[in-house]
């Protein structure tokens, strides 16, 4: 116990010559030069160096519940990364020799900011809010792993100093699209592990498609024993009960990410049209879909009973979801007239606002009649965008040739699509959601998103291939503030990644521009 014996060394010069063999171990990095991803706004070194097993407990000074369920979290983590059992407090006379978690409101006016503070005795971590403690651990942990892997046998100290830090944006978000093909809860739970890591804040779930329909809807359940059965390829697809959802959704709404339900309306519904014939205007059911063309089919939107399904849809998986947002879809009803269209949008939004949800849709929405506080999702590649977004709605960017992560990273890639062109780990990391697309009022726009679209995928390993290493560069744009940020300085931090995504097993594209650790 070297930090214990340091008290002592003045008043025995033998002592001090057993202490010289045990003083502090250096860290693998200063805190400065730790390779964290996101870049936290502003990072201060001191001389202090921590060794860990001066850490014994985590100190939770508000009992609130859900702090003190971040705290178990940090004590597992310990656990598995130090061996060392730390004790869980509530109340302590004197900080030291711990982690405390505290709330601290006058940390700034955003509610994830947070300060970590490391001290030769004392790890403080203090946020705005609970989410902002749990983006401090986040960094914590990300941390202790990235020196663990660098220091093999040597890892025992972390450096001393201080990082203040908050997000640019408040929406960073990642899209699933459980569609094409389906994956598993489990799957889906590991996904949301990742994106915690890097302080992801959004999971768009892509939940109906032509191929697929994967939500189950009491009210309508041949969508799940017909629409569910299938997928691109012809496999046996899948869906998720209610009860699979709110445990996807508990589970990320405990790593601080909040889901966003998207049922694709009105085209991308071939699945819901084979699984009703009253939906279809012919009064025919389809027949399933197993390939991959989009822009095929539409609701009848001129049948009553269509909006029954609409309403039902929406109010039971509104019941479910308790985050703000309902995605309501609108891309490429290729073959739903405008004006159609639009009044199936002015209705179906009505029903979004019955269910006190705030509409999102892609931005081919923006023909119908929508409210100011709708959230537009611009997915057109830059060159090709012409029309007018409304100047009060709020825009999410997933601009296709910067974000979408199953855009291949170059030709030989042998899994995803190109129709947007190829997309290295440079490119999607150095472009500006404020400046990316022209006519677009910076103002506006409330962050990004990056879309994995799944018709060539169809295990966790596919996703892994496609979205690591692109979206840590992604949670990188929509945290760090853009005049921090230069790709040379992301390139020699990211390459520390590659032991850490490995150390998780997860299959991540070796990019041969990274000098990978
Ligand atoms: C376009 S982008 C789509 C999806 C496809 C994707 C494939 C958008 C809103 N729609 O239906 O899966 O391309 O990259």
């Amino acid at each position: 116990m070297c930090y214990f014996l340091k008290k002592t060394f003045s008043v025995a010069s033998v002592i001090l010559l057993t202490m010289s063999s045990c003083s502090p171990p250096q860290p693998i990095f200063s805190l400065e030069e730790v390779p964290l991803i996101p870049l936290p706004s502003n990072v201060k070194t001191s001389d202090k160096v921590l060794p860990m097993d001066a850490i014994q407990s985590i100190l939770v000074k508000d009992s609130d519940k859900s702090i003190l369920s971040m705290a178990e979290s940090l004590r597992a983590f310990w656990k598995e990364n130090t061996q060392r059992e730390l004790t869980l407090s509530e109340e302590s006379p004197e900080v030291h020799n711990t982690i405390s978690l505290e709330i601290d409101e006058n940390l700034s006016s955003n509610d994830e900011a947070y300060a970590l503070e490391i001290g030769s005795n004392v790890i403080l971590i203090k946020g705005k809010t609970k989410e902002g403690i749990f983006r401090g651990i986040k960094t914590l942990e990300q941390m202790i792993t990235l020196s663990q892997l660098q220091g093999k046998a040597k890892f025992s100290s972390l450096p001393g100093g201080v990082i203040i830090d908050e997000p640019t944006y408040g929406y960073r978000g990642a899209m699933l699209d459980v569609a094409r093909h389906f994956f598993s809860v489990s799957d889906v739970k590991r996904y949301i592990d990742l994106l915690s890591i890097y302080k992801i804040n959004f999971l768009h779930f892509h939940l109906s498609d032509d191929q697929g329909w994967r939500i189950e809807i009491k009210s309508w359940p041949r969508l799940t024993e017909i629409g569910g059965q299938t997928q691109v390829g012809g496999g046996e697809g899948g869906f998720y009960t209610q009860d699979d959802f709110k445990e996807i959704v508990q589970y990320a709404s405990e790593r601080f990410i909040t889901i966003v339900p998207e049922i694709d309306l009105p085209g991308h519904t071939n699945a819901a049209l084979a699984s009703y014939a009253e939906l279809n205007c012919n009064g025919k059911a389809t027949e399933l879909y197993t390939g991959i063309k989009v822009g095929f089919s539409t609701l009848c939107v001129d049948k009553d009973i269509t909006y029954d399904f609409v309403d039902d849809v929406i109010r039971e998986i509104s019941e479910i979801s308790p985050g703000p947002y309902f995605h309501i879809g609108g891309d490429e009803s290729l073959v739903t007239p405008e004006e159609d269209f639009n009044r199936f949008m002015d209705r179906t939004l009505e029903i979004v606002k019955k269910y006190n949800k705030t509409p999102m849709g892609w931005y081919e929405l923006i023909t119908a009649d929508i409210p100011d506080e709708t959230l537009l999702q611009y997915w057109a590649k830059t060159d090709d965008f012409s029309k007018v977004i409304p100047k009060n709605s709020k825009i999410l960017i997933s601009a296709s040739s910067y974000s979408y992560l199953d855009m291949k990273y170059d030709s030989i890639t042998p899994l995803g699509l190109y129709w947007a062109g190829y997309v290295p780990i440079q490119k999607a990391y150095e472009w500006d959601p404020r400046t990316l697309v022209k006519g677009l009022d910076p103002e506006q726009i409330i962050g990004l998103e990056a879309p994995l679209w799944s018709e060539t995928l169809e295990d966790f390993d596919d996703i892994a291939y496609m979205a690591f290493p692109r979206l840590i560069g992604h949670a990188e744009i929509g945290w760090t503030k853009a005049s921090q940020k230069t790709w040379e300085d992301y390139a020699h931090r990211l390459s520390f990644h590659g032991p850490l995504l490995q150390a998780l097993n997860v299959n991540y594209y070796p990019a041969e521009e990274i000098n990978w650790k």
